[in-house]
């Protein structure tokens, strides 16, 4: 693949821009870069591409830029319709993400995760088993490293594995993971997508290249993703939790049986210390990518046994007069609060955030069932109320803070005081990581 001397634009100066930049940069090619952004703003990109001849465009995108390039690198935060990128495609000029430009300069066997929830939790188990069993092995992607990097450093890995969102998916025209894992499908992004099938959609782009040589991890319990996945070119390698299958990986009687080619491995599950029975679909997922891709069995276990919570999924923070605090700041849609409300009973739920656009009536039944309090804050809290309100207790907080004090006065003792939010954090705050952050704080303050 040769860039030199190429007008090459990439879109968006976040961590995937910069990363872009640099890589094409020292490619030889003609690098301009473009961000909605101030240069003030963006003074820190800016510094790492100091050394770099780059061509800047900031605080607007120019269509004559983008019709004019080469090719045009697109960073996953800017959205498919943006109207310059609509112009760009108009006049044939190709336009690829970030991910799609990485794997061109990739050799190693690509294993890559996607679903609405669990994608961070099984890229992680799945680079802890690859390098347990001794293969030197880059863990990227949408969990905060961009691809490219690894394309950038030169190094030769045996193994990769990637984490990816839909957004990536946008723009891939020969993205071609050897084993692709799609773990479910729940609303999400749509404040993004024009409706859920959009959404859907992009994230079956992960098998869009795939032959029968590849393998096409799925979830058997999830209808839409089984469904979705009759229409598969990959070889598909099921995992399920409720039923035994011939070919695929299965959890029956406390027991997780991986079968392949008539060949059987066994891994009793009584000792794993992830808790959850989503964790254990993260888990089937990963040792089904890791045994695909050569792994041991022996070392393969011997990682899922250790393998502790990451944080801000489910995390448990303190004890305050009998009553359990637990962090879920990650859970920003209704399908990871689902997973969250099934782990317990006698729920005080603080939940909102920034709107996504889906709806939270598939919470409805395990609101009515297991919250006697739900306390609703952020610019999501008035349309949850409405759809959930009538269903318990419900109150409304003006800051988080607000929102864990009234949770320790109303909350019962065997209790239990969840932050799982179903939105996004930046309405209040700078990410999810912040929020919980601040919601640890406010638990050990009182
Ligand atoms: N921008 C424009 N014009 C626009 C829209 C955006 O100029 O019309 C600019 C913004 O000002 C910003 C840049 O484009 O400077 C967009 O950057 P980005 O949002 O793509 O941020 P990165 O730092 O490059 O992070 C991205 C992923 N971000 C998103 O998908 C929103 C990171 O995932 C990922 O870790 C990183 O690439 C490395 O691959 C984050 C995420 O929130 C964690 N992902 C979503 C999720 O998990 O739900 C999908
Ligand atoms: P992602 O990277 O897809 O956002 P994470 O592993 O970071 O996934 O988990 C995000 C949220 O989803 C957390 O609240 C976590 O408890 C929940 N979760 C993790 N795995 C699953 C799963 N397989 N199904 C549903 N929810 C899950």
């Amino acid at each position: 693949m040769d860039y030199s001397n190429k007008n090459i634009l990439v879109v968006g100066l976040a961590k995937t821009g910069v990363a872009c930049a640099r890589f094409l940069a020292a490619k030889g090619a003609r690098v301009t870069v473009t961000d909605m952004r101030s240069e003030a703003a963006l003074a820190g990109q800016l510094a790492e591409l100091a050394k770099y001849d780059i061509i800047r465009e900031l605080e607007r995108h120019d269509e004559e830029t983008f019709i004019t390039s080469d090719l045009i690198v697109v960073s996953p935060g800017v959205p498919m319709d943006l109207p310059q990128l609509v112009a760009a495609k108009l006049a044939g000029v190709e336009i690829i993400s970030e991910i799609e430009l990485a794997a061109r300069f990739i050799d190693a066997p690509l294993a890559a995760i996607t679903g609405t929830n669990g994608k961070t939790t099984t890229t992680t188990i799945l680079g802890a088993i690859f390098k347990h069993n001794g293969y030197h092995t880059f863990v990227g992607g949408n969990i905060g490293n961009p691809l490219i990097e690894l394309a950038e450093s030169h190094q030769i890995v045996d193994q990769v594995v990637a984490e990816i969102s839909s957004f990536q998916l946008e723009w891939i025209t020969s993205f071609r993971p050897t084993v692709a894992a799609l773990l479910n499908l729940s609303e999400d992004h749509l404040d993004r997508y024009p409706d859920y099938q959009a959404y859907i959609d992009a994230k079956l782009r992960i098998f869009e290249n795939q032959t029968e040589e590849d393998f096409a991890v799925v979830n058997r319990d999830d209808a839409l993703v089984w469904q979705h996945a009759q229409q598969l070119k990959a070889t598909l390698f099921p995992f399920s939790r409720k039923m035994e299958l011939d070919e695929g990986i299965f959890h029956k009687d406390g027991v997780i049986t991986y079968r392949h080619n008539g060949h059987e491995e066994c891994f009793p599950t009584a000792a794993i210390r992830l808790q959850g029975v989503h964790n254990l679909e993260n888990i089937m997922a990963a040792v089904a990518c890791a045994l695909l891709l050569g792994c041991r069995p022996d070392e393969t276990f011997e990682t899922i046994l250790c393998f502790e919570a990451l944080h801000h999924r489910m995390e448990f923070v303190r004890e305050v007069n009998g009553v359990g605090y637990y962090e879920d700041s990650k859970a920003t849609n209704v399908g990871s609060v689902e997973k969250a409300l099934e782990s317990f009973t006698d729920i005080t739920l603080i939940a909102g955030g920034k709107d996504k656009g889906g709806s939270y009536e598939p919470l409805a039944p395990l609101i009515a069932e297991r919250v006697r309090h739900l306390i609703l804050i952020g610019e999501a809290a008035e349309r949850m109320k409405q759809e959930l309100g009538s269903l318990t207790d419900t109150r409304l907080a003006t800051t988080l803070e607000e929102a864990v004090r009234l949770a320790a006065e109303i909350t019962a003792t065997g209790g239990t005081v969840l932050m799982s939010p179903a939105c996004s954090s930046f309405d209040m705050f700078k990410d999810y990581e912040e929020r919980a952050q601040r919601f640890i704080a406010a638990v050990k303050a009182l």
